[in-house]
């Protein structure tokens, strides 16, 4: 059998998993996996922070399909450094590895110099993590890994390295070692027809479309269900875009924030709905009781605990998205076949010409500009091929009512866990992935000041993006007017450094702060150039390959609606109501 160090047989393992690039940060502790990883394929990225690490290998992975982002650091803090990706992947079901090490074996116990029990402190936000105490486990510990990452619902796993563990020679041979089969539940076919059956009773039956559908490749097949059944669907914010928005059956988002006022609209005339791969997330449903009045609900989810979680369904559904999707549409063809799919015209009607007439305002000629008009600029710059990333901030609220997106996986979000700073550095990781497609992140100043110095590692691999910086120099969500705090107490980010004339003092200078990480910037007032700046800002990151920011100053104070519940949605800004048209169609 072949010989090598235990850090060569994990490093064999990632290669057969599919693993292209590692993210990271050397030290001492880790140097034999990186001596490893010098004799492979692997490109390995320097990131500037592990937490940037992490987020990179969360845009990797959500972007790439079936390949899973890595994140590598030494002992000690770099392990800690990572708990908030490791946090934000599990409440995303982002499978990501990390790869810590650690101090010797026989040193655990000696308050070792940077020496912490970091697979104990990662439990809560991994779906499994283990501090390998065998050499000869690693290459079987790597794999298990991968098995756990993609088995049922996706999540993110660490393995901590003893240094002498990963020095030690080992037997393994890596022609006869595989990846696992990896499981995935599939619903019975009695269970999807009782499921139809309840949607055939209803009177206004509604499909919401949650993450686990674009996960699982299943967004075609969830809209040949709609068409199929003509039942209109709700995106969830994780599942924006496996219905286009341009469809006819996208009825909308709902919720108490990333929603529209006619997906919400739609959803309170509803009897009826059908929910897959999604999780019945507090910031869609607001009082459950409220979200749950007056309707029936089938639940589908891969992972069992999630049925009965926010509520007791009338119908669950253990399946992996997918799986259940392939068997509505083939009971749903037969039931079409036979002339038992109800007739859904009335409805089907009513919540199409909500969707085209129950806007909001965007497009504002205000200096200083109103972020409205920001996406209003984006929508009409980028084509529907164009792969979001976003993460938190009035920005992410603004940016889910009013952004236009058609096609899975080009809106990456950070849906639940919300920390900032997460944009640049999935922006590399998605960029990574799909070379070929235009990557575009939207950010809030403060947001982009968290980990502005992950910039660099784009300029250094030479890794395009655009950035649109929406700057308030505000905290635009913490001191939205609707949460009724009065918030002045030292909580804002402007000073006497930048100036904008019509606006005042602004803080810190983003355009030679990304100047000096070794990014291009260019900095917006006029509503009338974000368009162009945009153009130019797509030209010039392709030419240069470096990372290009279009920061806009917009007003500091912008109340995006929101509210309690999703029937008491407040209206701060300018609405627009639309004529019904003769014949409906979707903006
Ligand atoms: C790591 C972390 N700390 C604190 C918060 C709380 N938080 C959410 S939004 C926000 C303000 C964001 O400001 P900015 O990025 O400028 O966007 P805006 O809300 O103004 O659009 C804060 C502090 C958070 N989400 N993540």
């Amino acid at each position: 059998m072949p010989k090598m160090t235990a850090a060569e047989a994990a490093v064999k393992v990632l290669e057969s998993e599919g693993v292209t690039v590692a993210f990271g940060v050397p030290g001492a502790a880790i140097l034999p996996v990186y001596e490893a990883l010098n004799r492979s394929p692997i490109k390995h990225v320097l990131v500037r922070h592990e937490e940037g690490g992490t987020h990179c290998a969360e845009g990797y992975t959500r972007a790439a399909k079936d390949r899973i982002g890595v994140c590598i650091g030494t002992s000690g803090p770099a392990g800690t450094n990572m708990v908030t990706g490791l946090y934000s992947a599990i409440a995303d079901s982002v499978p990501i590895l990390c790869i810590t090490g650690q101090a010797p074996r026989a040193k655990l116990h000696k308050e070792d110099f940077q020496a912490v029990d970091i697979s104990a402190i990662v439990k809560p936000v991994t779906k499994w993590s283990m501090t390998v105490m065998e050499a000869g486990q690693v290459p079987y510990a790597f794999r298990h890994a991968f098995h756990v990452m993609r088995s049922g619902r996706p999540g993110p796993v660490l393995i901590d390295l003893p240094l002498d563990v990963q020095k030690e020679m080992i037997e393994y041979d890596p022609e006869a070692d595989f990846p696992l089969q990896v499981f995935k539940p599939r619903a019975n076919r009695r269970s999807i027809e009782k499921a139809l059956d309840l949607m055939a009773e209803a009177k206004r039956p509604l499909i919401i479309s949650g993450g686990g559908v674009i996960i699982s490749e299943g967004s075609q097949l969830l809209t040949e269900l709609a068409e199929i059944t003509q039942t209109p669907v709700v995106p969830t914010l994780m599942g924006w875009g496996s219905i286009p928005d341009d469809h006819p059956l996208n009825a909308g988002m709902v919720g108490l924030q990333t929603q529209h006022r006619y997906g919400n609209a739609n959803y309170l005339r509803s009897d009826f709905v059908l929910g897959i791969g999604n999780r019945w997330a507090n910031r869609m449903t607001g009082t459950v009781d409220v979200f749950t009045k007056g309707r029936k609900f089938v639940h589908v989810d891969i992972e069992a605990t999630q049925l009965g979680r926010v509520f007791c369904p009338d119908l669950g559904i253990v399946s992996d998205a997918r799986y259940a999707l392939e068997q509505f549409v083939e009971v749903a063809k037969e039931r079409k076949a036979s002339g038992k799919i109800p007739n859904r015209t009335a409805w089907v009607d009513e919540v199409q010409e909500r969707a085209y007439t129950m806007h909001r305002e965007t497009n504002f000629d205000n200096i200083p500009i109103k972020p409205q008009r920001v996406f209003q600029e984006i929508n009409a710059a980028f084509d529907d091929d164009t792969q979001f990333i976003t993460a938190i901030g009035l920005y992410q609220i603004a940016s889910g009512q009013f952004q236009r997106i058609n096609k899975p996986r080009n809106y990456i979000v950070c849906g639940q866990a919300g920390p900032l700073g997460w944009e640049i550095s999935a922006c590399i990781g998605a960029k990574l992935a799909n070379p070929d497609k235009e990557v575009v992140g939207v950010v809030g100043d403060y947001s982009f000041q968290f980990l502005l110095e992950e910039l660099a590692v784009a300029a250094q691999y030479q890794i395009p993006f655009v950035m649109v910086l929406i700057n308030n120099a505000y905290l635009g969500l913490i001191r939205q007017a609707e949460r009724g705090y009065k918030m002045d107490y030292e909580v804002q980010l402007s000073f006497h450094n930048i100036n904008a004339p019509e606006i005042g003092d602004y803080g810190v200078d983003h355009v030679k702060a990304v100047e000096a990480l070794g990014g291009i910037a260019t900095r917006v007032f006029d509503p009338k150039l974000i368009g162009g700046a945009l153009q130019d800002a797509r030209r010039v990151a392709k030419e240069r390959r470096v990372p290009v920011v279009v920061e806009v100053i917009t007003e500091r104070i912008t109340n995006i609606a929101m509210g309690p519940e999703i029937d008491q949605i407040t209206e701060f800004e300018e609405i627009l109501d639309r004529k019904p048209a003769k014949k409906t169609a979707i903006a």
